[in-house]
């Protein structure tokens, strides 16, 4: 019998009716990248495992961006998509017959029809599909050894590489409708890994709720979560899950995702474990967050934004008596970039990090951060149907303030209050919008809003 891996939480027939026009968008873009690139066809490959050292076993695999954005197929190494101007693009399949492992299911689903689908048993048969004049054909994915590429010899150049994540940064509506998904499924996950935290469970109990709750082993999360309780929380890619729960828990912070056919979710929420001051602080920091959601839309540029909430945080730091002065001085001090020490956010698509985010056009120009600024990682204008996350975050992080010890922000910096936030870690409130014309669509905000 066929395992079927099949979610309840994808649903496929949404997709469907926004696949064609998914389609018809990618065929403009690589017709673009290949005359870009002087060449006639693309050969996209899925990707090769990579084997354990010194063992006969693989890390998990993850198929080349490039692939899985074409089609939902996320677990199947040594295939290709074969793509020609103006003919129906060739999938060759490779369902390995195997007695160690599960061979892929036949190809099925509301993708077929869009492909010339060639079942291959050995990876090497892929050789009679690739066109015989190589020089015309340039390969797109990564290369451990050069057997895959199969005489190619321009492999990823520059010039179709550049159209292709330029393009990648604005989202079709499947693509949209695939994220959509993803912040329900992660949303879902959310509301669990509370209840485990609101019932005194461990970081490690708190990360299985969740997993086991949006269907994901560590394996298909789209990045592994971020389980923080108490300080825990002020470590911000903290990558530990205590076993044992914390005998005082006083706050939650959690960054955790999901996925639809790869395309990502990536949403952080905090929760204080008692009413009083952590959860004020966490309310009026949510109302900050909301308010940048609120000046996102097409035409903004993403760098003035991040500066922005620079702003926004100095004064919050002032209003909640965390540091005095004015609040130039606090940004121009250092005091803001001590607090929050990471981009206000980036693209989401089919990675969590997407590509393209410092793209000014499709040749290559980079938009440079703003300076001081090097944690930034969008600084391009923001366009209709990008997908992008907002989150801003608010740490006591003891190396940073330490770094200020001797500066004139130190002196701005109320550390009896610090002293009395650090058991608390920090707060980072993330959500995932969909710019519009006139603003934004909250996917994170709406998936919640349906589970109340
Ligand atoms: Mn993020």
């Amino acid at each position: 019998m066929r395992c079927m891996t099949t979610s309840i939480f994808i649903d496929d027939t949404a997709l469907a009716t926004h696949y064609a026009a998914h389609i018809t968008a990618l065929h403009k873009r690589h017709d673009l990248a290949l005359e870009a690139a002087g060449a006639g066809h693309a050969i996209i490959f899925s990707g090769a495992p990579i084997p354990v050292f010194l063992d006969d076993y693989y890390y998990s695999f993850k198929a080349n961006p490039h692939f899985v954005s074409w089609l939902p197929l996320i677990k199947l190494p040594y295939s290709y998509l074969i793509y020609t101007p103006g003919e129906k693009t060739v999938l060759v399949y490779y369902q390995e017959q195997d007695y160690w492992h599960s061979p892929p299911e036949d190809p099925q689903g509301y993708w077929t029809p869009y492909f010339d689908i060639r079942v291959i048993r050995e990876p090497g048969q892929a050789a009679q599909f690739i066109p015989e004049a190589r020089e015309k054909c340039i390969f797109i994915g990564e290369l451990q050894d050069p057997s895959p590429a199969m005489g190619i010899e321009r492999v990823n150049p520059n010039t179709a590489m550049n159209i292709l994540h330029y393009g990648r940064g604005v989202k079709s509506d499947y693509e949209i409708e695939c994220m959509r998904q993803a912040s329900m499924r992660a949303a879902v996950g959310h509301v669990a890994a509370e209840k485990a935290f609101r019932a005194g469970k461990s970081e490690f109990d708190i990360h299985m709720s969740y997993c086991a709750t949006v269907g994901h082993d560590e394996t298909e999360l789209p990045y592994g979560s971020i389980v923080g309780v108490n300080q825990n929380g002020a470590v911000l890619h903290y990558q530990h899950r205590a076993i044992q729960p914390a005998p005082k828990p006083l706050s939650l912070l959690i960054d955790a995702g999901a996925q639809i056919h790869r395309y990502a979710s990536d949403i952080t929420r905090t929760y204080a474990f008692a009413e009083g001051e952590f959860a004020d602080l966490i309310s009026a920091f949510e109302a900050l967050q909301l308010g940048l959601v609120a000046e996102v839309s097409a035409g903004v540029d993403y760098a003035d934004l991040h500066l922005l909430t620079h702003r926004k945080i100095a004064k919050f730091l002032k209003d909640h008596d965390i540091a005095t002065g004015s609040e130039d001085a606090l940004v121009d001090e250092g005091v803001t970039a001590a607090f929050f020490p990471h981009g206000l956010g980036h693209l989401l698509g089919v990675q969590v990090h997407d590509v393209g985010g410092f793209m000014a056009d499709s040749t290559g120009k980079i938009i440079e951060r703003p300076s001081d600024h090097a944690t930034l990682r969008l600084t391009r204008p923001l366009q209709t149907n990008m997908v992008l996350t907002i989150e801003p975050g608010l740490y006591i992080i003891d190396l940073l303030l330490q770094k200020m010890t001797g500066l004139a922000g130190d002196k701005l910096i109320n550390h009896s209050v610090v002293d009395h936030l650090r058991p608390y870690g920090g707060i980072r409130i993330e959500d995932n919008v969909r710019i519009t014309d006139s603003g934004c669509e909250n996917l994170t905000r709406d998936a919640f809003a349906k589970l109340l």
